[in-house]
């Protein structure tokens, strides 16, 4: 459970943070992003991090087992009647390893204890926020270090807020929730344990959901979009983004359907599959975090709501005033700053001369193929004629062995020759 000020006991989630280790199997889905990101990083390797938060009992460490593919926090022992997933309380980091066609993820997940059962729920916010802002700070220190090159970026990318799929409204404490973080971290809402809707109650809490976001001006992650693009991955985006808030469905557990064995959850009435997109969007969510906006969701962690955090941080230690008095007499803080204009410009240009070059190489394989087509239509055309030669040859040959005249193409001729 969250500690909250009422309870005197708790000391403090942000700082209690325990790191499980574990090995993932199976396919993920990210080995692809060597298509969208920079060889360098590609060997690098890439670093992920995600947090799940919403009130107590939504599903979260449910969830964050699914999208490892494994339970991570091992199953109570021989607890029957149920062996359901223990109760969070505290915020546990859990990070896996992954490998995919030579590529490498490190992907941490955070999983925070329920808030909303506190008699007072006013600040259940604070904790996550408290721990969100003390990664940004840990970086920060980090910069301000002489030696930058071994730098930790723990810093969360995204954070999956959790709703209850009550079919009515956002609550007040949700609302007040993302609220309070929208400026902090990339806000990715999703309705938890999807399947106590029908399709159609599903459709209906999504359109209202967004409604009440925007009522309340609040500012979820919002992937870009790029002119570069190609039109599958567009396509491919906006389908993604469609989606949000995602109506998830999580289950640690498989169960048997016509001899195939499936993560989901039975009922009476019929199954509910979790890798079925047609069932829930759980797939989606996946897919969105660890292969198509994953660089776009640290991207804008760094360049966007660290740097206002940083800002804002400077400023309140009156580091404000004039900027331009500030950056005379910080020569070192100017070229800093210029160094960082430049490295931006540089990536920028980088990604464009990529693009360029990919746009270059479609046309040029575009070209390619169609030239191809008709070497190939040429080729056809030819052999074409030359068949009906080789046939009209044949039927000469027959008729001059058969001992027949050739009389009718000969007065043709003539005949034609005789009308010009
Ligand atoms: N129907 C349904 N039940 C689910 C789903 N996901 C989890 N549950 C069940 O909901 C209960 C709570 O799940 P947890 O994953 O422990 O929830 P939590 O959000 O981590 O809860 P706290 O740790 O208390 O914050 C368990 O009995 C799960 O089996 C879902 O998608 N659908
Ligand atoms: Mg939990």
């Amino acid at each position: 459970m969250l500690s909250n000020d009422n309870d005197s006991s708790a000391n403090g989630t942000a700082s209690s943070i325990d790191v499980v280790r574990k090995k993932l199997l199976g396919y993920v889905g990210f080995a692809n992003l060597p298509n969208q990101v920079h060889r360098k990083s590609v060997k690098k390797g890439f670093e992920f991090t995600a947090m799940v938060v919403g009130e107590s009992g939504l599903g979260k460490s449910t969830l964050v087992n699914t999208l490892f593919n494994t339970a991570l926090y091992p199953p109570k022992e021989n607890t029957e009647p149920s062996n359901e997933t223990v109760q969070t309380v505290e915020i546990q980091s859990i990070t896996s390893d992954i490998e995919e066609n030579g590529v490498k993820l490190r992907l941490t997940v955070v999983d925070t204890p329920g808030f909303g059962d506190f008699v007072n729920n006013e600040e259940s916010w604070k904790p996550i926020l408290d721990d969100i802002e003390s990664r940004f700070d840990a970086y920060l220190e980090q910069e301000n270090r002489v030696n930058r090159r071994k730098m930790v970026d723990n810093r969360i990318h995204a954070c999956i807020y959790f709703i209850m799929a009550t079919g009515h409204a956002l609550k007040p404490l949700d609302i007040e929730f993302m609220r309070r973080l929208h400026t902090r971290v990339n806000l990715i809402p999703v309705i938890a344990k999807a399947d106590t809707l029908t399709e159609e109650e599903v459709v209906a809490f999504k359109q209202r959901i967004l409604a009440d976001i925007q009522h309340h001006k609040i500012q979820i992650y919002q992937a870009p979009t790029y002119e570069y693009d190609d039109e599958e991955t567009m396509a491919e985006n906006k389908e993604i983004m469609s989606k949000i808030p995602f109506a998830v469905v999580g289950s640690d557990k498989e169960v048997e359907i016509n001899g195939r064995r499936v993560r989901g959850r039975s009922y009476p009435w019929g199954l509910i599959e979790v890798d079925n997109e047609d069932h829930c969007d759980f797939v989606k969510l996946r897919q969105m975090l660890i292969r198509t906006h994953m660089e776009e969701l640290k991207e804008f962690t760094n360049n966007i709501l660290y740097e206002n955090y940083r800002t804002e941080k400077l400023q309140a230690m009156g580091i404000q005033q004039d900027p331009s008095v500030f950056k005379e007499v910080n020569p070192v803080q100017k070229m800093e700053e210029e160094r960082m204009a430049h490295e931006q410009k540089l990536s920028k240009m980088e990604a464009e001369m990529k693009t360029v070059f990919q746009a270059k190489v479609q046309e040029k394989e575009a070209k390619l193929k169609q030239s191809e087509e008709e070497l190939y239509a040429r080729h056809k055309e030819m052999k074409e004629a030359l068949d009906r030669q080789r046939l009209e040859l044949e039927e000469k040959r027959r008729r001059l062995e058969s001992g027949r005249p050739m009389t009718p193409e000969k007065s043709k001729k003539k005949g034609f020759s005789f009308n010009k």
